[in-house]
């Protein structure tokens, strides 16, 4: 694997492969790191490579023309490679994103300063922009240098049989179980004792419950796309999990009204028609007033919010009932102040 970093500050990013696994990797060959002074291609009196921004507005912008020199250079060097442009704006960078990654020969990653690179610098060469979180850097060396090492280390050869990466947080979906090393007691804390027993069945269930445990408590959105057994999903339940917790979109529904016949089934019709997924319902008559409070999963619906709303509003209309669509976001809000 060949990294080709087209950079203002070459230095930043030169000697991040001299420690560790990614060393060895470098010393065996496995991976290279070419260096490219964007600067230096440009052709420009004084080598500058930005300028003040159309339309006006702080800061500075780089300039197209040394940065496509420089990608032509890397070219030359490798006529494949697809070329990447680090930007929170990008498609988000992920383990599955690595292992694609991986599986080239070589990449080209653009580093942008300041406010950012002329785009039409970035239509020419075809960049694919990729974010490896949602937060800004001053520039995109340090996003290149994490990709750089997530991707090392999926080439084959690089880590040992030791430092095997197919049970890695995110390989399955989940997040990693907690390790231990010696000593057994460290300041008055054990290592858990079914790690000491040599009894390795147990561990691995101890293990895989300890992944599921953790992933429920941090990053419960993580479950809904994990590859769960039968078992998994029976320990999720004792620890309180229901299927559509972690869903990023929730909506709260509420449907009030005189009580009368067939309003969850229209409301339930209204739902499914609408690929909605209901994850909890509670339903009372009080006094003769229906009420209905439904939590429903809208991950997977592809309608817009407002228009769903509207929909279900006019619905509740033709019933005769009050029906109301709401982000949870507003609930969970509102809980705050
Ligand atoms: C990448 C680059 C954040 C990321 C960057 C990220 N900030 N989240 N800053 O991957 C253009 C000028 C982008 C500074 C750069």
């Amino acid at each position: 694997m060949v990294f080709h970093v087209l950079s203002l500050f070459p230095q930043m990013v030169a000697g991040c492969m001299d420690f560790s696994v990614i060393k060895r990797a470098v010393e065996s060959g496995l991976v290279t790191l070419d260096c490219i002074d964007i600067r230096a291609f440009s052709s420009s009196k004084r080598s500058q490579a930005d300028d003040a921004p159309y339309g006006g507005g702080a800061g500075m912008v780089m300039s197209a023309q040394p940065i496509v020199a420089a990608c032509a250079s890397a070219k030359e060097k490798s006529k494949e490679a697809p070329v990447i442009y680090l930007s929170p704006r990008g498609e988000p960078f992920t383990q599955r994103m690595a292992e694609e990654l991986a599986r080239e020969s070589a990449l080209i990653l653009l580093c942008g300063h300041y406010e950012g690179i002329d785009e039409r610098a970035l239509e020419e060469i075809g960049a694919r922009e990729v974010s490896i979180g949602d937060f800004v850097l001053t520039g995109g060396e340090i996003a290149a240098m994490a990709v750089m090492d997530s991707v090392s280390r999926l080439v084959p050869g690089v880590l040992g049989k030791e430092e095997s990466h197919q049970f890695d947080s995110f390989s399955d979906g989940l997040l990693e179980y907690p390790q231990y090393t010696r000593p057994p007691v460290f300041m008055g804390r054990e290592v858990p004792e079914v790690l000491l027993s040599g009894h390795h069945k147990n561990v691995d269930s101890w293990r895989r419950k300890q992944s599921l445990a953790i992933t429920l408590k941090r990053r419960p959105d993580l479950l809904e796309k994990a590859d769960l057994g039968k078992s998994d999903l029976k320990y999720l339940s004792e620890l309180g999990y229901k299927k559509g917790m972690g869903s990023a979109l929730k909506g709260i529904i509420t449907v009030i009204g005189k009580d009368q016949m067939g309003i969850i089934a229209r409301v339930c019709t209204f739902l499914s028609g609408e690929g909605i997924n209901i994850l909890d319902i509670s339903q009372t008559i009080v006094q003769g007033y229906f009420t209905m409070m439904m939590i429903v999963d809208l991950d997977s619906v592809s309608k817009r919010f407002e228009e769903l709303a509207e929909s279900l509003r006019v619905l509740g209309e033709e019933i005769g009932v009050q029906a109301k669509l709401q982000h949870e976001d507003i609930f969970n809000s509102m809980h705050r102040i």
